[in-house]
């Protein structure tokens, strides 16, 4: 594309050198050879761009038809295996989701919601998450994509899995939350834990990663990364610095609280240093990438300043260590540049070159009035991220990690085929052992004060003063009734 510019090699470089570092004779642990093409396998449903949330709902399924639209008219399909998805159904839906939430997403229409009016706020059903036609069957063909892509990894068909129409990562298991209903990034790492023994995920939506770091809060098997604006306000409210995961999870979960207006090199710069120490210690077998567009300059919801070479940057930098990747979408709701930039993302992962102007298409007037694939997206906002600021939240996401490499908890050795199954009996008696002899620092024992490392407290990462709900975190979901009240069935 011939975009680059001698800062940017400066400030980001290919990481071939930690892939061939990342080289491992685990079981489900492949590395690509540094330079070689990766296999890559995109998950498309030809209808899922049909779906409608409401006129005036910022979430466009469009946005994936758009997108489809130009990376078959660059012709990238040509380098991908292409799949239609089946629909995921019910029991693999609730492999994490709970039956009565899931019994009643089927049944509400718009036609009959007035029946099902009472559990509208039990399943936070409303205007960010509206009922609409088809709305399960959306919800199931975005998580049958996902699911498929991670069997794809799993049975070694693709290094690389792509859903555009994934990626909701707000769904909780009886709730939903954030345009997302059903998560279909934990149903994915699911998947993923029954062959690879430590999944990664990343999340680079401007929304905090709410729902996949509260599925995974207790284990160590996965860690979540998740860089979003924070204020204590900005939804979904959660993702400050100090969330760092609990029980058997602890250090695990990694936040990246930022301000407005976070410009490329500020963004590109802080990935970079955060997610190398964080792939060099945990060493994960499996790599999910949540890809939301609203981190975008000019997205209609978000506050961000970065054009899509950064956000491409991201994906080309995880990409670059060769371990298993899916990669999903997530937010983004100034509709043209969501398509413009998951295309280009496309494109990074098939290693091709995009002319900056757009090939001739049906929707060519929706990326008017410039036609191209990099638009002018920076510089609407001043950057609230100072260079101070942006050093002491390394420092401080460093200084976690080395609590994560000297905890017990974490042996990078092989998992014996027969423990791999996730939260297996023996593996809930270990955590709930180790929760009762932490009783004292567990969180939802300090009244909904949460935990701290050393002595992080006392400046920058305390500027919110809020109360934040300990007891939505650290949920376990399989074999645990949640409330009584939770576990009955839907009744009109
Ligand atoms: F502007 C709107 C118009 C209609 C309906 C909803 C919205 C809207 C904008 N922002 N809703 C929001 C956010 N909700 C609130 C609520 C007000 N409170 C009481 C809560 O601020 C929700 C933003 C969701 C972002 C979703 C996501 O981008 O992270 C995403 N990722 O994957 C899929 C979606
Ligand atoms: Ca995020």
């Amino acid at each position: 594309m011939g975009r680059r510019n001698q800062s940017d090699e400066a400030t980001f470089t290919d990481n071939s050198k930690s892939a061939r570092k990342a080289k491992s004779s685990e079981p489900g642990t492949y590395r690509l050879a540094p330079h070689s093409k990766s296999r890559v396998a995109y998950f498309h449903d030809e209808g899922v761009g049909n779906y409608h949330y409401g006129e005036r709902h910022p979430m466009k399924p469009h946005r994936l038809t758009l997108t489809n639209h130009l990376v078959l008219k660059y012709g990238l399909h040509k380098k991908l295996e292409v799949f239609q998805p089946r629909r995921a159904t019910d029991q693999e839906i609730t492999d994490f989701h709970a039956h009565d939430y899931i019994d009643f997403l089927k049944r509400v229409t718009p036609d009959n919601a007035e029946n099902f009016a009472k559990y509208f706020q039990r399943f936070n059903v409303g205007d960010d998450c509206p009922i609409f036609d088809g709305m399960y069957d959306f919800c199931q063909i975005y998580a049958g994509a996902t699911i498929e892509a991670a069997r794809k990894l799993i049975a070694g068909g693709a290094d690389i899995c792509i859903n555009w129409s994934g990626g909701l990562h707000h769904a909780k298991r009886c709730e939903a939350s954030g345009f997302c209903y059903v998560n279909d990034i934990v149903l994915g790492i699911l998947e993923l834990l029954r062959h690879f023994p430590r999944v990664l995920y990343v999340d680079i939506d401007i929304h905090h990663g709410d729902g996949v770091q509260e599925a995974f809060y207790t284990t160590d098997r996965v860690m979540t990364v998740s860089f979003h604006k924070y204020n204590g306000d900005f939804f979904p409210g959660t993702g400050h610095f100090d969330e760092i995961g609990s029980s058997l999870g602890k250090y695990y979960s990694v936040n990246v609280p930022l301000r407005d207006g976070i410009d490329d090199n500020s963004y590109i710069w802080l990935f970079r240093q955060v997610m190398e120490a964080v792939i060099n210690t945990f060493k994960p077998s499996a790599i999910v990438l949540q890809c939301g567009a609203d981190s975008l300059g000019c997205d209609r919801l978000g506050c961000f300043n970065l054009s899509i070479e950064a956000h491409g940057k991201c994906v080309q930098f995880i990409k670059s260590f060769g371990i298993p990747l899916l990669v999903l979408g997530g937010g983004g709701y100034t509709i043209r540049n969501v398509a413009r930039c998951w295309t280009y993302e496309t494109s990074i992962l098939v290693d091709t070159e995009l002319d900056n102007n757009l090939p001739d298409n049906e929707y060519r007037e929706f990326f008017k009035p410039d036609y191209q694939l990099h638009p002018h997206l920076s510089g609407r906002l001043e950057n609230q991220n100072d260079r101070a600021y942006l050093t002491r939240l390394k420092q401080r996401i460093l200084e976690q990690l080395r609590y994560l490499d000297g905890a017990p908890s974490i042996q990078m050795q092989e998992i014996p085929p027969d423990i791999q199954g996730f939260l297996e009996d023996g593996e809930d008696e270990q955590r709930e052992a180790k929760e009762d002899s932490e009783a004292h620092k567990d969180i939802r024992d300090l009244g909904g004060q949460v935990e701290v490392v050393g002595e992080w407290y006392e400046d920058d990462f305390d500027n919110d003063g809020d109360a934040r709900d300990g007891e939505s975190r650290g949920v376990l979901w399989r074999g645990e009734p949640s409330t009584p009240a939770e576990s009955t069935d839907i009744d009109v």
